[in-house]
């Protein structure tokens, strides 16, 4: 895991993909590459690029290494094609490019029986009601991870609640929270994927 680990940060995406396949070979379990390998990289990245040890190159190369990774753990999660669970559109809000977070919470949700239309980043309120008529979720999720882009969730979300109140929200992203949520009308919040997969459960009755 230590390798995987370190293989992400380097940005050395066939030796994140190799040692990905080796791990599950040897039978450590996808969720385990996830969350002590991949997820935890991220992080490591994260308050490096905040100390300024890395930069946007770099960060973006470490990104694609953890994707590498998790295309192939992806597939190995659970079965895609039983949407029990419900039906969920999800976005990165408008103006924001982050979707590292998003696409993981995707996968999650993806694995946990729910069927997901990724509208993928810079989704604008009117590309979220688009996607509302045309896909008729049950539960929409928005992601910002920019303190600039809350004010974007904040109109997408009471959009959606004037226009479709029978559709649940739900939010995350580094800077927003509970309080958020509960001050802009959202449904819920989730600190991380395990938990969307949660929320999305309880607000659904799933
Ligand atoms: Co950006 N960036 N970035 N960046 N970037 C942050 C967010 C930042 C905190 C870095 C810093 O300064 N310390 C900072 C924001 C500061 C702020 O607003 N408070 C920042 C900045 C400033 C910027 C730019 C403005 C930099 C610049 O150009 N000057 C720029 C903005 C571009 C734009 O969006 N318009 C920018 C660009 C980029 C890259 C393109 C280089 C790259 C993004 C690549 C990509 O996503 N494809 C990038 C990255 C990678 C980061 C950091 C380093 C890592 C983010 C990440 O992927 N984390 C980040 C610093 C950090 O977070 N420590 C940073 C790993 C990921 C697994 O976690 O996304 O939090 P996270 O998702 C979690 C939870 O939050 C939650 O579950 C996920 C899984 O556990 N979650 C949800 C997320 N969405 C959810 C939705 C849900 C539920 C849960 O329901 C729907």
């Amino acid at each position: 895991m230590k390798e995987i680990l370190e293989s992400v940060i380097a940005g050395d995406v066939e030796k994140v993909k190799s040692l990905v396949k080796k791990s599950l070979d040897d039978g450590v379990r996808p969720d385990q590459i996830i969350s002590e390998g991949l997820i935890k990289a991220m992080d490591i990245v994260g308050s490096r690029m905040k100390s300024g040890e890395m930069y946007v190159p770099e960060v973006l190369i470490a990104a694609e290494a953890m994707k590498g990774g998790l295309s192939l753990v992806k597939p190995l999660l659970g079965d895609e094609s039983s949407y029990a669970a419900g039906r969920v559109v999800i976005g990165t809000v408008a103006g924001d490019l982050h979707d590292i977070g998003k696409n993981l919470v995707v996968m999650l949700l993806e694995s946990s029986g729910f069927e997901v239309i990724d509208l993928g980043v810079d989704v604008s309120t009117e590309d979220f009601a688009k996607a509302l008529e045309e896909h008729k979720p049950q539960l929409v999720g928005l992601s910002a991870l920019l303190t600039t882009t809350m004010a974007a969730m904040e109109e997408t979300v009471k959009a959606i609640n004037e226009k479709a109140p029978q559709v649940k929200t739900m939010i995350g992203g580094a800077p927003v929270s509970q309080q958020f949520a509960d001050e802009i009308g959202a449904g819920g919040y989730a600190p991380d994927g395990a938990a969307a997969v949660d929320l999305a459960k309880q607000l659904l009755g799933a």
